[in-house]
């Protein structure tokens, strides 16, 4: 049984592991750009990754893989306009991938409970009065620059210390908005502007984030930082990496885990669960 959305916004002090799975409506995402267009394959992904588990599937109609040209609002609606009822059809919690308002106004009037925003609200002045107003719980995540110019030349002093100091002053601002603080989750951007030692270094240093005190998301799956560990060229192959990783933050205070291979994640959480109980 997947969770309820208040058991998911419970999960950092349940320790309930929470599963995201990711479906792209997009012609163009890095891993898996075309293979949800259609309507009837993105119901049949949204239903698998359900009964595999998924406690969230995270609906996204722009790519935001280094280089990625943007989509507009409405040609966002137009790809989420059938992959949206047939996500909330599966049972599981919906969240909407979006750095538009209007496109998360749309999603969460058609069903979705959870706005993804990767530009932490920076990308539109409407979205986190948005997530105010409608008391939706949403994700704020650091990314360094914009998909356009995020991966030329990244730099940090102190890339733990600066990542947490840019998620507190945006947790701030959409507490400001009216988001209430239970309702925010906070995500380190794994790839969004980092080179691999400073994915390494923010996966390592998971614990002075979760000490912010918000709920801790993050989503390593199939990306780049796991070609240059392992050489595995091909994103599909990189599923023991995405696991390895989840793993590492899950021991480390991490309790969402947003992925495309939500099976295999779920047996690994189930087991590392386990032991942890011990
Ligand atoms: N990564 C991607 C997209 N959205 N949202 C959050 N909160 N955290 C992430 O790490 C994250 C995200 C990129 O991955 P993907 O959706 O697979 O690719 P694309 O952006 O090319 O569609």
């Amino acid at each position: 049984m997947s969770l309820s959305l208040e058991d998911i916004l419970a999960s950092p002090h349940t320790r309930r592991p929470v599963v995201m799975g990711i479906l792209n409506v997009t012609p163009d995402s890095f891993s898996d750009g075309g293979e949800f267009l259609d309507p009837a394959a993105a119901a049949g992904q949204a239903r698998r990754m359900a009964d595999e588990g998924a406690d969230i599937i995270d609906v996204g109609a722009e790519s935001t893989r280094p280089g990625s040209r943007r989509v507009t609002a409405g040609e966002q609606i137009r790809r989420l306009r059938k992959a949206l009822p047939a996500a909330v059809a599966s049972g599981a919690v919906v969240s909407i991938d979006t750095t538009l308002a209007s496109v998360a106004r749309f999603a969460l009037d058609e069903g979705a409970a959870i706005i993804n925003d990767v530009s932490a609200g920076r990308g539109d002045p409407a979205m986190l009065d948005l997530a105010g107003q409608r008391q939706a719980p949403i994700v704020l995540m650091h990314m360094l620059g914009t998909p356009k110019d995020m991966q030329v030349e990244p730099r940090y002093d102190n890339v733990v210390a600066e990542v947490r100091a840019f998620l507190a002053e945006r947790a701030a601002a959409a507490q400001q908005a009216g988001v209430p603080r239970e309702r925010i989750i906070v995500d380190p951007g794994v790839g969004f502007g980092k080179l691999l030692e400073h994915n390494l270094a923010l996966l390592a240093g998971i614990g002075e984030l979760v000490s912010l005190g918000y709920a801790l998301l993050v989503g390593p799956s199939r990306k780049r930082f796991i070609a240059a560990l392992t050489g595995q060229e091909d994103p599909h192959t990189r599923v023991a990496g995405t696991i390895a990783a989840c793993l590492a933050a899950w021991s480390r205070g991490a309790t969402m885990f947003r992925v495309h291979d939500v099976g295999p994640l779920r047996q690994a959480l189930a087991v590392a669960e386990a032991i942890g109980r011990q």
